[in-house]
């Protein structure tokens, strides 16, 4: 049935899956600087005749000063700090098996559906959007939906740091829309197998997570925790300078598939000075069409990938430096999780705000993509 007015749209719960295993910067750090003297000594003659370029050494106090990441989660740490393999060691499941993917993501589902109190039977339709899925189909959303015994339908979708807004963006079209009364979106961001455990300016960077969003109509939740979204806004403008070239087409380009560039890389000064700027006037534009000002935001839960971007956007938004309280750090332990940091704020930061407060989640990165839901905290 089509609704002659769109519906009132509700965040109605949240989920959350932490990995049991905790990567210290000191662990890393001791782990690759290990693996780069090795890498050094075997190829000192190459490197002396300048064939080859030293790897640099890395640093935990080098990584908390320009990052605040203090440590990572990850889903599997057997491996990664293994200096004769440097990447987790994840044993292949058969098919008959659930997919790693699947796994986390129904931790964080089962999460928000206990918190905003639905069933299977209440929800038509599941989201998976993050960074990377570990296969191209089936979709890990429609594993997640019979795991889950939903009936619907589910897609997967990747918009790499925007994956989870506009994941919630459009589990809010279809809402609004009454094209579904209840959508689940998740984010299993398994980042880990990804990242280049052997670059120093990027070994430190992720961590694993998954978090989870049910997205209903109002008159529908019987949540004491919801949020009005008020509105979604989205904008996307291509640069190279945050890639992985990893992909189906390296099987047939004759390459390694597992090279350098087919992980993640990034020119992370350029993207830290373009992505600001626009993540400012983006969050700035959304709050006006609804006639707020930053001043009026009682909390922003961020992207998380840089604590000094983060005190950068909030300050300039606010004319002040933010306190934790108005714009929560998570990276600090979780590190940046691709999509799901400011998720993870969200779920970890929502539950004190009062009836009519006003919040802004926004991821901003890779793509480059920003995406952003301005919400409204409703009566328990
Ligand atoms: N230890 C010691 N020294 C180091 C290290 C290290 N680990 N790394 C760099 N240095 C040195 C450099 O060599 C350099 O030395 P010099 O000045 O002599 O050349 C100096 O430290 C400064 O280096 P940088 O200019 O690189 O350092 P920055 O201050 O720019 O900090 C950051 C580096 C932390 C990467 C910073 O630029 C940053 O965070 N930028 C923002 C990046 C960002 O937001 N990127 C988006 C990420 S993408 C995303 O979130 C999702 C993508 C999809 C998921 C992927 C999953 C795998």
């Amino acid at each position: 049935m089509v609704p002659s007015e769109p519906y009132t749209v509700v965040l109605s719960g949240s989920g959350l899956w932490t990995p049991d295993n905790v990567i210290t910067n000191e662990e890393l750090v001791v782990s690759y600087n290990t693996w780069a003297d090795r890498y050094n000594k075997l190829n000192s003659e190459a490197i002396e005749a300048g064939r080859l370029v030293a790897k640099p050494k890395s640093s935990a106090e080098f990584i908390e000063k320009v990052s605040g990441i203090k440590q990572r989660f990850a889903y599997i740490k057997k491996g990664i700090l293994d200096t004769d393999y440097m990447r987790p060691i994840i044993p292949e499941r058969p098919e008959e098996a659930i997919s790693d993917q699947a796994e986390i993501a129904i931790h964080a589902a089962r999460h928000a559906m206990e918190n905003a109190g639905k069933t299977g039977a209440d929800i038509d339709a599941v989201i998976v959007s993050c960074a990377y899925t570990q296969r191209s189909y089936p979709a890990i959303a429609i594993e997640v939906q019979k795991e889950l015994e939903i009936e619907g339908f589910g897609f997967d979708m990747l918009v790499a740091c925007s994956a989870a807004t506009f994941g919630l963006h459009r589990a809010y079209d279809m809402v609004a829309a009454g094209t579904a009364r209840c959508v689940l979106a998740v984010n299993p961001e398994l980042t880990s197998p990804q990242v280049n455990y052997c670059d120093r300016d990027s070994h430190f960077i992720f961590g694993d997570v998954a978090t989870a969003a049910i997205v209903e109509r109002a008159d529908t939740s019987t949540s004491g925790q919801a949020f009005d979204i008020l509105g979604t806004r989205a904008m996307t403008s291509f640069s190279s300078n945050v890639r992985s070239n990893f992909g189906y087409v390296s099987r047939a380009n004759d390459v390694d598939p597992f090279g350098p560039d087919k992980l993640f890389h990034q020119n992370g000064r350029q993207v830290f000075k373009e992505v600001c700027p626009i993540a400012i006037e983006h969050m700035k534009g959304h709050i006006a069409e609804f006639g707020l000002k930053p001043s009026t935001i009682r909390r922003w839960w961020l992207h998380q990938a840089n604590i000094n971007m983060n005190l950068f956007v909030s300050g300039k938004l606010l004319g002040r430096e933010a306190t934790l309280d108005e714009a929560p750090i998570v990276l600090d332990r979780y590190a940046n999780t691709a999509s799901a940091g400011s998720l993870i704020a969200f779920h970890l930061y929502h539950e004190d705000l009062k009836a009519g407060d006003f919040g802004v989640i926004c991821s901003f990165g890779a793509g480059y993509s920003i995406g952003s839901l301005v919400v409204k905290k409703r009566e328990g």
